[in-house]
């Protein structure tokens, strides 16, 4: 069993879209993950979120799950949606089920770490994040939930992983909002990043007493070989993934390569963002899965970007059930590269699991290849971590299968099987070492 300092912090994560189900209730409205789900062909099962793991109805029964395996932190994402109405006003049923789980959470000595966004952004914004309002709007947004939840929450993140907002949902076009537009792709993370910093600002405005941080997930990135296209391909990757949201939340302008990009949507950043991004930060959540491998970019579109991304061999052994390459040492060469070009406050893993769809047999389900990357993975951070890397803390994704976006429920990252037709949940071996791991005396 790998050793951590007795400090240490061990949780699982969740998202609300992924989740929580409970669609329209209590005057929920839709998200553009809804509108996304409901056009065809998006979502690779057909399915949608508005049931997902049911979590709306039987979130006690997660936090007992939590509890029973040891994990005294969860993060959790809390819908937009279902807090505040069309006018902008707080919506007191949605406050209610997160005051009801933040209260159960409490009573099990669980301490929640929530993200005010999650992707699940409100249907009805005009242009979502192509519209520099939505910055504002969220900043409206987290205001109102510092005044209600505020006293709740000890530690924040504005954010999940704004690139795959911005870049997935606008340049590639798989995620919501399913837009296929380089220099958009680049405004939606400006505007990410801008309701980041406007965020903080208003969280701060209520209460001084809650420690705030963003979710990244930073991009490993190496050339396919050593000839300079790929290796100039690896790094526009990383560029694209690291600097643009790195960069403004140390007032550092972005790099000249993806302002070129941007071509004349680059005017609409105003001099004053700069400051307003660069908020102080509390701690930053870093996710981690895998590395990814870059080429010299060969299509049009590829060549708009600067890479190509070349896929593992889908015959490998060492990939993951949803193909991707299993490599502990990522997490270390990552943290590294980001701390040697940045001043990082201290760090959370707020995310690192895998997709392992080993089906319940008898009432059990024996999550081989998870278990195994979760050890790799974990002895990895533990070195990480007596080697002086300030690493407070590990949240596992995920607690239960859920809906995993684009690829609906056909990929379960759980420690938790949940079967969707009873939503029973039943706890996997990776759940039981990962409890065994925790209680394992520490330094
Ligand atoms: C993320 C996502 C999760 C995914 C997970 C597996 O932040 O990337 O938070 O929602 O389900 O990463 O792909």
């Amino acid at each position: 069993m790998p050793i951590f300092p007795s400090s240490f912090e061990w949780g699982c994560a969740t998202a609300a879209f992924q989740i929580e189900g409970g669609g329209s209730e209590g005057g929920k409205l839709p998200s553009i993950w809804d509108t996304f789900c409901a056009q065809p062909g998006r979502i690779k099962d057909g399915s949608n979120g508005l049931i997902a793991c049911d979590h709306f109805h039987r979130f006690r029964e997660d936090v007992a799950l939590m509890a029973d395996l040891g994990l005294r932190h969860y993060r959790f994402s809390i819908a937009w949606t279902r807090v505040v109405d069309e006018q902008g006003r707080p919506n007191p049923a949605g406050l209610d089920f997160y005051r009801q789980l933040l209260g159960e959470l409490h009573k099990r000595g669980i301490t929640p770490n929530a993200t005010l966004f999650h992707w699940d952004l409100p249907a009805h914004l005009p242009g979502g994040w192509l519209n520099r309002d939505t910055a504002h709007h969220f900043a409206e947004y987290t205001q109102i939930v510092a005044r209600e939840l505020g006293d709740l929450l000890p530690r924040v993140a504005t954010l999940n992983e704004p690139w795959c907002s911005a870049f997935l949902g606008h340049d590639i076009g798989v995620f919501a909002p399913g837009v296929q537009d380089r220099p958009s792709s680049l405004l939606a993370a400006h505007h990410l990043m801008l309701a980041h910093g406007l965020g903080v600002q208003a969280w701060r405005s209520v209460r001084r007493d809650t420690q705030l941080g963003i979710v990244l997930n930073p991009e490993l990135c190496d050339p396919a070989s050593d000839a300079p296209v790929d290796v100039a391909a690896a790094h526009m990757a990383e560029l694209e993934r690291n600097d643009v949201f790195l960069n403004p939340l140390f007032n550092r302008e972005w790099p000249a390569e993806m302002l070129k990009q941007m071509g004349p949507l680059a005017e609409q950043r105003l001099t004053s963002d700069a400051a307003i991004c660069a908020q102080p930060l509390d701690f930053i959540g870093l996710n981690y899965y895998t590395r990814s491998i870059a080429q010299a970019p060969l299509d049009a579109d590829e060549k708009r970007r600067g890479y190509r991304l070349v896929p593992p061999d889908p015959h490998r052994p060492d990939l993951t059930h949803i193909g991707w390459e299993i490599y502990p040492k990522g997490l270390d060469r990552v943290v590294r590269n980001l701390l040697a070009q940045w001043p990082l406050p201290p760090i959370w893993i707020t995310e690192n699991g895998a997709a392992d769809n080993t089906p319940l047999v008898d009432a059990a389900c024996n999550d081989a290849l998870r278990l195994h990357y979760l050890q790799l993975h974990l002895a990895q951070l533990a070195d990480m971590v007596t080697s002086g890397l300030d690493i407070r803390g590990y949240y596992v994704w995920s607690l239960l299968d859920n809906f995993e976006w684009a690829h609906g429920y056909s990929q379960r990252f759980g420690i938790v099987h949940v079967d969707y037709q009873t939503q029973q949940r039943t706890p996997k071996a990776s759940a039981r070492w990962l409890q065994q791991l925790i209680s394992f005396p520490q330094t």
